[in-house]
């Protein structure tokens, strides 16, 4: 096969318990771990996961084949989101790639050659650049359509846990678009990942790809193969991604298989089906995606329990794809009163930034916490996000309910 790419087989299972009579026939023990013996779509009916990475419950939150970060795994965390519990959004399932026979290949109207073929070892000896950057999925926050909005919105129900920041190591997509010959008319570059076809509703919606223009690819878009100086972890797209800094996650291609680059605009339904903003306040054919927006969250679990006149620290992180957050303001009373939180750590351009607001509460009772954050273009969290279909780039101000005993 030319990428050497074949579906994982061994599936971790943890919710053998769940699983049907007539699945769990088809399902064999091997040392301790579960042979799946058809295909991915069997592993996801059965809830069994098509992540690599164990999922412990007090780290993630699980949803089908994709698993978002509790926010209170974070606390006493530096600024980097370790791998252990990065979340994972998987549209199938993470695949098993042999890197001796991976190749990148590069083709399209856009090069002034033909295809051209990267290997791994190709990629590891062009220069390296290092970046600290966020991935997020464009769908984080998007349960708080629902939950403060009271609208109905598709896709799977993210609290704010589908981000992480992580340092990334790689190739700058520029050197290797030079090194295949760029012609400079292309205007759009279309990586598409190595994993199996998306079928949704029934139709078969082919590799996982979403176009990219000329000018972001060439600005600061990374080809990645380690992650926290380790590398790549299966799970996040090994041998290596696509890492686009500010970007919705959708850009950060997994699995890097082929980059079509072309002189006429390229369309995928990543970006005519979904990614793009539908209702009211927009055009009838959407918005495409393209940055993310301003959003901050405690890194406490919702519920959290406090004593009553004790002296309390909140800690929390914000962030935003305009660039660095310029202030955080707390108010535990309502959203009545807004109080500066304190920076604990620098402003990243594509990371975040860390904070704490003490705290000592008087009475005892339910509470709601909320933090609003500002970055450096002026972009603040809104009391309400203007409606989309599909609920994406939710950056309204979250409320998080506390106990005060
Ligand atoms: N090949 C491939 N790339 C992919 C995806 C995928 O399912 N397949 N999911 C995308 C989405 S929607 C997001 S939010 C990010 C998630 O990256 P992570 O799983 O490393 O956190 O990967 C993106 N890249
Ligand atoms: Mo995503």
């Amino acid at each position: 096969m030319r990428c050497g790419v074949r579906m994982r087989e061994a599936i971790y299972d943890r919710s053998s318990l769940h699983l049907s009579r007539r699945t769990a026939l088809r399902l064999s023990v091997l040392g301790g771990a579960v042979m799946a013996v058809g295909a991915t779509s069997t592993a996801q009916a059965a809830g069994a996961s098509t992540i690599v990475k164990p999922l412990p419950p007090e780290l993630f939150e699980v949803y089908g084949t994709n698993a978002e970060t509790r926010w209170e795994a974070l606390s006493g965390q530096g600024h980097l989101t370790p791998i252990d519990r990065f979340f994972v959004r998987n549209h199938t399932a993470t695949p098993a790639i042999d890197v001796n026979t991976w190749r990148l290949r590069l083709f399209g109207t856009g090069l002034r050659r033909g295809p051209v073929e990267f290997g791994y070892r190709d990629l590891r000896s062009l220069p390296s650049e290092t970046i600290t950057a966020a991935v997020e999925c464009a769908g984080n926050g998007r349960s708080f359509y629902t939950s403060q909005q009271g609208q109905q919105v598709a896709g799977t129900p993210w609290k704010l846990g589908a981000i992480g920041v992580a340092r990334w190591r790689g190739v700058r997509l520029s050197t290797v678009l030079a090194k295949a010959g760029l012609s400079r008319r292309a205007v759009d570059v279309q990586p598409s990942g190595l994993d199996a076809d998306y079928v949704t509703g029934g139709v078969n919606l082919g590799k996982v790809r979403r176009p990219l223009p000329i000018g972001k690819a060439l600005d600061d878009v990374l080809i990645a193969y380690e992650m926290n100086g380790q590398q790549l972890p299966p799970d996040h797209g090994y041998p290596a991604r696509l890492v686009v800094p500010s970007w919705i996650g959708i850009a950060s291609i997994k699995w890097l298989g082929e980059i079509e680059v072309s002189e006429t605009p390229l369309a995928s339904p990543w970006n005519t089906q979904f990614y793009r903003l539908v209702g009211p306040t927009y055009p009838a054919e959407g918005t495409v995606v393209g940055k993310q927006v301003v959003k901050s969250a405690f890194e406490l679990p919702r519920d959290a329990v406090f004593q009553t006149g004790e002296r309390h620290v909140l800690r929390g992180r914000s962030w935003s794809g305009n660039g660095r957050i310029r202030n955080v303001d707390v108010s535990v009373d309502g959203g009545h009163r807004w109080h500066p939180a304190r920076p604990t750590g620098t402003a990243d351009k594509h990371g975040w930034l860390q904070w704490e607001f003490p705290w000592r509460p008087k009475e005892p009772g339910a509470y709601t916490l909320r933090a609003r954050a500002t970055d450096f273009t002026g972009a603040t969290q809104p009391e309400v996000t203007p409606y989309n279909t599909q609920g994406y780039l939710f950056d309204g101000i979250v409320q998080h309910p506390v106990t005060v005993v």
